[in-house]
């Protein structure tokens, strides 16, 4: 009706208006992810998971630890979209995610490809391998009695894995600065830096990744003055007995299987296993939000984990078109 008052010109602006208008509301919905995001499509998708999980991981807690670990590497390269679950390919001779430093020492892979498989079996081509890596690494922290999270599903699978890209991944080596500029690269800011590193309250670390802190700090056979000298003294009687120690210590000593504030408690005791740990403490309000966490209750780290990893569950995230479902988590389709 009112079009046809309109001029031509008119009704091509309004017809283009509507056109972007239309683009946008399809884009945005594109790009956003959805809480049961497979509610219609595999409606046990989640509680499959979360059965598998809940019957497993209670029985060995710290691959809790690996799974969210995992998580993070993945959201940390081209976005949480499994692509650090390819493997290399003979053909094509790139070697993939998996294959570089950071990615050594990960573990859990395993566990992954067996509930996909059962996800196969439910609904093939259905669930995609970047989501399933989301929704694990949640309910296993949940199922070894840490904080939960929202995970909107919908990501879909990425189809490049570049092992050089693992430089993304922040290293344990850093200093505060370039700490906080890998998170920022990821929409990430200096909250996120501090509430996500209280992950390090469980798991287990190889010495080799701070053995440098207690042998050879600045190359002259040094120490590192930011760790405890008393700490210092007992890892290298104790566990890492060389600078080459292949051992592999408690992260947070006494209580690694608990997700408790007991990391923000060495942190600020000078005991952080990682030189990014101790970076934590070089910046004020870094320190102070550390402060905050440890004088808070166990219920307010919880709340803030769970809204940085909501943060960090949607990092460049490909839904819609973008990418592809894997049929086997290891590698692209064919
Ligand atoms: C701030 C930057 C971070 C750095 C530099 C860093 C570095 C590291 C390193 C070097 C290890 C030990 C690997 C080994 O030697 O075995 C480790 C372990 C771990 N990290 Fe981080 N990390 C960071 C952030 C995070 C985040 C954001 C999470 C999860 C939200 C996380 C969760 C873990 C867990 C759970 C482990 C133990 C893994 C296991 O037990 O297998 N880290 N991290
Ligand atoms: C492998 O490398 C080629 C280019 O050499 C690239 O086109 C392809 O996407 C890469 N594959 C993966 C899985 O990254
Ligand atoms: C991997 O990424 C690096 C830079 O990040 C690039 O130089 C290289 O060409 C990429 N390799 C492949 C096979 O795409
Ligand atoms: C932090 O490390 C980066 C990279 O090694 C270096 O360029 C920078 O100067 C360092 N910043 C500070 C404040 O030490
Ligand atoms: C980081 O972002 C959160 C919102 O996601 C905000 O509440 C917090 O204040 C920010 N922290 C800093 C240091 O800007
Ligand atoms: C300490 O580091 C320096 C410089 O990187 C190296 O030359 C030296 O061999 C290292 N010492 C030990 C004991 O690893
Ligand atoms: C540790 O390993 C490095 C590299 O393999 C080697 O150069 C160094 O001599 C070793 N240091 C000791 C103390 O064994
Ligand atoms: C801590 O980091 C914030 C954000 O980058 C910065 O504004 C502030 O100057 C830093 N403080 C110190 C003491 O370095
Ligand atoms: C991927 O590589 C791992 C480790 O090398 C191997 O166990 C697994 O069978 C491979 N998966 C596929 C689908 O090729
Ligand atoms: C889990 C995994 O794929 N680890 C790989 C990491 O990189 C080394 C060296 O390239 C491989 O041997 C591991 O299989």
């Amino acid at each position: 009706m009112i079009l046809l008052h309109l001029s031509k010109m008119e009704k091509f602006s309004h017809y283009v208006i509507f056109i972007v208008f239309v683009g946008l509301v399809i884009g945005t919905s594109r790009a956003d992810l959805e809480m049961n995001f497979y509610a219609k499509s595999c409606p046990k998708a989640e509680k499959i998971v979360q059965d598998y999980v809940n019957k497993h991981i209670p029985n060995a807690p710290p691959l809790a630890a690996a799974l969210i670990r995992m998580h993070f590497h993945d959201c940390f390269v081209r976005g949480c979209d499994a692509s650090l679950l390819l493997n290399f390919t003979a053909s094509t001779g790139n070697q993939t995610e998996r294959d570089s430093v950071p990615n050594r020492t990960l573990r859990g892979f395993d566990f992954i490809d067996r509930v996909k498989n059962l996800l196969e079996n439910e609904c093939p081509g259905i669930v995609s391998c970047a989501d399933i890596i989301a929704l694990v690494s949640r309910d296993a922290i949940v199922a070894t009695g840490g904080p939960f999270w929202r995970v909107p599903t919908g990501r879909r699978d990425g189809v490049i894995s570049n092992a050089s890209e693992t430089r993304q991944i922040p290293s344990p080596f850093s200093n505060f600065s370039t700490l906080e500029t890998d998170f920022a690269n990821k929409g990430l800011n200096l909250t996120d830096l501090v509430v996500l590193s209280g992950a390090h309250t469980i798991g287990i670390s190889q010495c080799s990744s701070f053995s440098r802190r207690l042998y050879n700090f600045t190359g002259v056979g040094d120490q590192d003055p930011a760790m405890d000298s008393e700490y210092v003294a007992n890892l290298k009687a104790n566990k890492c007995k060389s600078i080459n120690s292949t051992t592999i210590v408690e992260m947070d000593p006494g209580s690694f299987r608990t997700f408790d504030l007991s990391y923000y408690m060495l942190v600020l005791k000078r005991r952080g296993l990682f030189h990014s740990d101790a970076a934590l403490l070089t910046n004020s309000t870094a320190r102070s939000i550390i402060t905050q966490l440890v004088q808070g209750s166990l219920k307010n780290f919880y709340q803030e984990f769970a809204r940085s990893m909501e943060k960090m569950n949607k990092i460049e995230v490909k839904t819609g078109t973008d990418g592809e479902i894997r049929k086997h988590c290891a590698v692209v389709n064919s």
